[in-house]
């Protein structure tokens, strides 16, 4: 998979070096680029933004550096090819989901063009729209500086799905909202800790029985912080 984010700090990106994403870059699993936006501008100052048609508070970013970054990393569309996601992380997008991320990680190019200030010209989502799928993208329900976090974010979610990237794709499978609920909670040695012991039909063996309490514990979990996931009774 190609991953291409437009930013006016590329720099914030250097994290994705390490870890697993890191590693699925130097084996070639993920190809990734941050473009600095500020490169597609032309004045002295390298502007990005400007203030808002129609007056109001803050600065919008202007589209013409948005369209010549990506003019650059679009190119010619290539009929054959399902063609290239392009997402805008907005507060005002629809939410970003583990079915959304799993979609998105069957995907061969995703563009990822992170907004500051107010938000970037409306005309740059319209335009991108008649040569790429445009997604604008929320994690939830409150307000961040820019889209760089978000995008991190994603990127996390989207990657670790990628077969090759995660060791042990089994570990994909028992977690939270793959199966629609949280997942259960996780012991390990010692058995008793400060006193704490674990729960005594995870040392039964009997395996069936370990299965039936850890769905029963997801279902408690879910009822009680996100009875939303569950279908109405
Ligand atoms: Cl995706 N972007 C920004 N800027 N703020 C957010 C968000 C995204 N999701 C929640 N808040």
């Amino acid at each position: 998979m190609r991953i291409d984010v437009v930013t006016i700090f590329p720099e914030f990106f250097g994290v994705l070096d390490i870890s697993l994403l890191g590693r699925a870059r130097q084996s070639g699993i993920i190809e990734f680029e941050a473009h600095d936006l500020r490169a597609f501008t032309h004045d002295r100052h390298r502007t990005v933004d400007d203030t808002p048609y129609g007056g109001g508070a803050g600065m919008v970013m202007k589209p013409g550096p948005w369209g010549e970054a990506l003019d650059t990393i679009l190119g010619e569309p290539d009929s054959a090819e399902p063609g290239p996601v392009v997402i805008f992380p907005s507060p005002a997008g629809e939410p970003f989901t583990q079915r959304m991320a799993r979609e998105l990680a069957t995907r061969d190019h995703l563009v990822f063009g992170c907004g500051r200030y107010e938000g970037i010209d409306q005309r740059v989502f319209e335009h991108t729209a008649t040569r790429a799928e445009v997604r604008l993208v929320s994690l939830g329900d409150y307000v961040l500086n820019g889209g760089e976090v978000a995008v991190m974010a994603m990127i996390e979610a989207i990657g670790r799905l990628i077969p090759g990237v995660v060791g042990n794709p089994e570990s994909l499978v028992e977690e939270s909202h793959e199966d629609g609920l949280l997942e259960y909670p996780s012991y390990t040695k010692p058995a008793n800790w400060r006193g704490l012991e674990v729960p005594p039909i995870l040392l039964s063996g009997n395996h069936r029985a370990i299965d039936e309490w850890r769905h029963e514990q997801q279902l408690e979990r879910t009822r009680r912080v996100r009875p939303d996931l569950l279908p109405p009774a």
